[in-house]
């Protein structure tokens, strides 16, 4: 199949037949338990719930329905003529259908979203409108996605009666002309918020090809450098499991069958919080304050410690470290790293990182409460986006959420095609977990 439309159809039976075997075969096997504390502990690591386009294997990290990153990025089709990294269309065509694609099934996703790529210019003017000195980009986002949603084809097939069945075809088809607007509306917001509303002419953007492209372009860089960040970027924030706060957001309003709009924004709106998404920004914050405080004295182990021991006494995270899930380095880390070697090796901020990647998870271990010591995805994006110059770190989750949106999109198809329900865990009161172990 060509069509990614086609494509998905032709898993969709197959995979109902699975589910079904499995649930017969299994359906009634304990999956875990569940301790009281992790019942007050944010349901750490509980094993609840079924998400078919990605697994996080704590030692390993992130696989993509199997596919680990550095695989992805020797696999999944590049940019013509020279491109080194994976286009996100080749991902978002694994992430629905399982399957690598070929070069053209690629080519035929990136067309089939620039075709929807243009955004509706009364939202335009709606986010146009919008209080950017005072309002957070991902606020500005979130709105964005809100504003999209009167387009979407699956609110009007409900309201008209479509069967429970065909859901997942309009959800599909929401989807993918939400992740097609996602780079022009981010831009938007950059734009407006940043750059006095100057925007890029439309003609710019027009002839380009790949969704990677478009955001670095509509967002006002030139340089082919960057439009490959932006495919790396793009690929390596799209999923990261089921249960994290945009993915399980996503999910969870999914589950009342709310469209894919207000799903998304759902999603967002978790991912804005300093513990998820926003931790990108709050790293680049720091990484400049410890700068500004080392001063003229060198980027030594011992100068970056004490550093490092004033966050942790001040009472504060040390942003960029430390993972709910992940035990090791995040190998999303390890590839942003290895583009920084290969394209800045001499940045100064990259040197800082590379430093604290020696220093900071030896802290964390002998402040002795982590459970994972190493650097997460977070610690290392922003300083690839300042040395191009995107410099507004407080823009770094909108960048976030566009490439969070191929994962979660993807599995929210897969959540109407195998029908899954309304979601309901049930919760008790702390005295009723007293009365019901006092009982025993
Ligand atoms: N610096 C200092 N203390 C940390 C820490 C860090 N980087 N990471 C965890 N801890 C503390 C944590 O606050 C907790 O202390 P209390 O018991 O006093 O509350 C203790 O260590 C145990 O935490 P944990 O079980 O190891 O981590 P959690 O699963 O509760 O939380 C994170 C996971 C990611 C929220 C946490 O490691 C953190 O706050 N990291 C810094 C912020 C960050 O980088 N977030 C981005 C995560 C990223 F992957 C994403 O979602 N984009």
């Amino acid at each position: 199949a060509t069509s990614l439309q086609e494509a998905v159809r032709s898993k969709i039976e197959p995979m109902r037949a699975q589910v079904h075997e499995v649930r017969e075969r299994f359906g009634e096997e304990v999956l875990d338990a569940c301790t009281v504390n992790q019942a007050y502990g944010g349901m750490r690591s509980l094993k609840a719930m079924v998400y078919e386009t990605s697994l996080l294997d704590p030692q390993e990290g992130i696989r993509f329905r199997g596919f680990s990153i550095p695989e992805c990025q020797r696999l999944l089709p590049r940019a013509k003529p020279s491109g080194e990294q994976p286009l996100p269309e080749g991902l978002l065509w694994l992430l629905l259908t399982g399957e690598i694609p070929t070069e053209s099934q690629v080519e035929s996703v990136c067309q089939d979203l620039k075709r929807r790529a243009a955004v509706p210019p009364e939202v335009l003017r709606l986010l146009d409108e919008l209080p950017h000195e005072r309002m957070h980009p991902m606020t500005q986002f979130s709105v964005a996605v809100s504003l999209l949603q009167h387009e979407s084809k699956m609110a009007e097939a409900y309201a008209q009666g479509a069967p429970k069945s065909t859901f997942w075809e309009y959800c599909l088809e929401d989807a993918l002309t939400l992740i097609a607007r996602l780079p022009a509306v981010a831009a938007r917001i950059y734009r407006n918020t940043f750059h006095g509303g100057k925007h890029v002419p439309a003609e710019k953007i027009e002839k380009v090809d790949d969704m990677g492209m478009r955001l670095a372009r509509s967002l006002g860089f030139e340089l082919n450098e960057f439009d490959e960040l932006m495919r790396l970027y793009l690929v390596l924030h799209a999923d990261h499991e089921g249960g994290n706060v945009s993915a399980h957001a996503v999910r969870l309003v999914g589950s009342a069958l709310s469209d894919p709009y207000l799903s998304f924004a759902a999603g967002l709106n978790g991912l804005a919080g300093p513990l998820h998404g926003l931790a990108n920004q709050e790293v680049l914050r720091w990484l400049l304050q410890m700068k500004e405080k080392l001063g003229n004295r060198p980027m030594t182990t011992e100068n970056l410690r004490e550093l490092c021991w004033e966050t942790l006494r001040e009472g504060h995270v040390i942003p960029g470290f430390g993972h709910a899930v992940l035990r090791r380095t995040d190998p999303r880390y390890t590839a942003q790293r290895e583009f920084a070697l290969k394209h800045l090796p001499h940045d100064e901020m990259f040197q800082l990182v590379s430093k604290l990647y020696e220093v900071v998870p030896r802290v964390l271990e002998e402040q002795g409460k982590v459970k994972n010591p190493w650097p997460n995805v977070d610690q290392h994006s922003g300083i690839l986006l300042r040395y191009y110059g995107l410099v507004e770190s407080n823009f770094y989750t909108v960048l976030f959420g566009v490439s969070r949106a191929l994962g979660t999109l993807s599995s929210l198809v897969w959540d109407r095609a195998l029908g899954l329900p309304i979601e309901r865990p049930k919760s008790v009161t702390t005295q009723w977990i007293r009365e019901h172990f006092e009982k025993r």
